[in-house]
């Protein structure tokens, strides 16, 4: 197979950055080692920045999110049996994030790629690259799994294949830097079918830690709280989960959360990370498979949508105006992007969580923080801007 860039993992990465190269004219075959379905039906984040939303619109894939998305005009924080609005909305001149589920938005670019004839090889075993040193790098890969051994030639390899992938590993050890911050919690995640309680997400810290309640429709609710990162699934019956859902959740005013059926759980760690440079030799790699933030912040899918915008105005002023200049400058260029999502992340995650290996004078900064943001409107307007997504520069 020949194409022009070669794109490994059909996640939100690799799959907008196709759309985005289809529209300028640039040819893109995209591999991905699981299933459609699995990709499909894998559950993870929930919050669309409002560029993101926009950009799904321009790209002609926005017709279900802005039927099913809900579109959120603010935040609520929570600690001590209180709850604060954060007007997102009125602090960022009218900006709104969608809650719109990863999911979904994989669906519709997947089918939305096959409409338009475009590759996606599901399904592939043993993924290698090589020849990046060369013009004419390659992407090795078994169809099906374990069937014939095909390879594409391409000008350039793009790895958008998540934080377990191959092609971070591909840069030797000597060009790249990682830098690693491990949370000693990780996020318990929920699913029930269940009315929504709360027009808005609520962010809180009380009790026993950190709880998120977030929706999905508007008979299924997504809920997540603080937990042990190497706990065991099995040690959380549902009826442990509502009492501590409960507990943090619970308001001085007798608000009460409406529980349903679970028909989803699972554990995630929480770690902020990050590989310098983003590119070696004819190898771009984007999104997790470069750098990852803890939830908190809502910011994994929307830093993964904002390198490969980069990187498809970089190809384009490479293909069409024989530049190379924007392709060379694209890793400085996402990585200022990415420090900042890491920084409002790892605020986000220390403010909201309770971190029993820190001093109590340090949990009480955190406490500081949330009052901050709740009585500053240059606090809390930071946190707005950063919420809503940055602007590009
Ligand atoms: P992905 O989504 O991991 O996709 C990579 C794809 O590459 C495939 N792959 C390979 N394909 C071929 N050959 C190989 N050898 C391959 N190895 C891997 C994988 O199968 C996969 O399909 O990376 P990408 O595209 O960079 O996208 C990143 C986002 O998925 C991630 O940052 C977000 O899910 C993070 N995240 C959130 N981000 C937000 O912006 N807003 C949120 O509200 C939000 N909430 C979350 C989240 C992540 C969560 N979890 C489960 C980690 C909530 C949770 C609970
Ligand atoms: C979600 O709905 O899955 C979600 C929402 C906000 C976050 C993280 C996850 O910060």
């Amino acid at each position: 197979m020949r194409t022009q860039v070669g794109i490994i993992g059909a996640g939100p990465a690799g799959l907008f950055l196709a759309h985005l190269l289809h529209r300028l004219g640039i040819g893109a075959i995209v591999i991905e080692c699981r299933s459609r379905q699995a990709v499909e039906e894998t559950v993870r984040a929930g919050v669309l920045e409002h560029w993101v939303v926009a950009l799904m619109k321009d790209l002609g894939l926005g017709e279900r999110m802005m039927r099913e998305g809900h579109f959120h005009d603010g935040i609520t924080l929570q600690w001590n049996g209180e709850r604060h609005h954060v007007d997102i909305q009125g602090l960022t001149g009218g900006k709104r994030v969608a809650v719109y589920a990863q999911h979904e938005v994989l669906k519709d670019l997947i089918a939305g790629r096959l409409a338009q004839g475009g590759e996606i090889v599901f399904g592939v075993g043993g993924t290698a690259i090589r020849d990046l040193d060369t013009g004419h790098p390659a992407i090795d890969f078994h169809r099906d799994g374990t069937g014939a051994l095909e390879t594409i030639r391409c000008d350039y390899v793009i790895g958008a294949d998540g934080f377990h992938g191959p092609a971070r590993q591909a840069i030797p050890a000597t060009h790249r830097t990682e830098y690693q911050k491990i949370y000693p919690f990780g996020w318990l995640g929920i699913l029930t079918k269940a009315p929504l309680s709360w027009p808005e997400l609520i962010y809180t810290n009380q009790g026993d830690g950190f709880a998120l309640l977030s929706t999905r429709s508007p008979d299924v609710q997504r809920m997540y709280i603080q937990c042990d990162p190497a706990g065991d699934i099995a040690n959380w019956p549902d009826a442990r989960i509502w009492e501590q859902l409960h507990a943090r959740l619970a308001t001085n005013g007798g608000w009460s959360l409406t529980e349903g059926p679970i028909f989803q759980k699972g554990i995630i760690p929480l770690r902020s990370f990050v590989c310098e440079p983003m590119q070696y030799g004819r190898l771009f790699i984007a999104g997790d498979a470069a750098h990852i933030v803890p939830p908190t912040g809502a910011k994994g899918l929307n830093l993964a949508v904002a390198d490969v915008l980069v990187l498809s105005r970089a190809l384009n002023a490479h293909y069409k105006h024989n530049r190379r200049d924007l392709l060379d400058q694209y890793s400085a260029t996402c990585l200022r992007r990415v420090w900042k999502a890491e920084r409002f992340s790892w605020y986000m995650t220390t403010m909201l969580h309770r971190n029993d290996l820190e001093t109590e004078f340090e949990r009480r900064i955190h406490f500081a923080d949330l009052d901050l943001v709740c009585t500053s409107e240059a606090s809390a307007r930071s946190l707005a801007e950063n919420y809503v997504g940055l602007p590009f520069d």
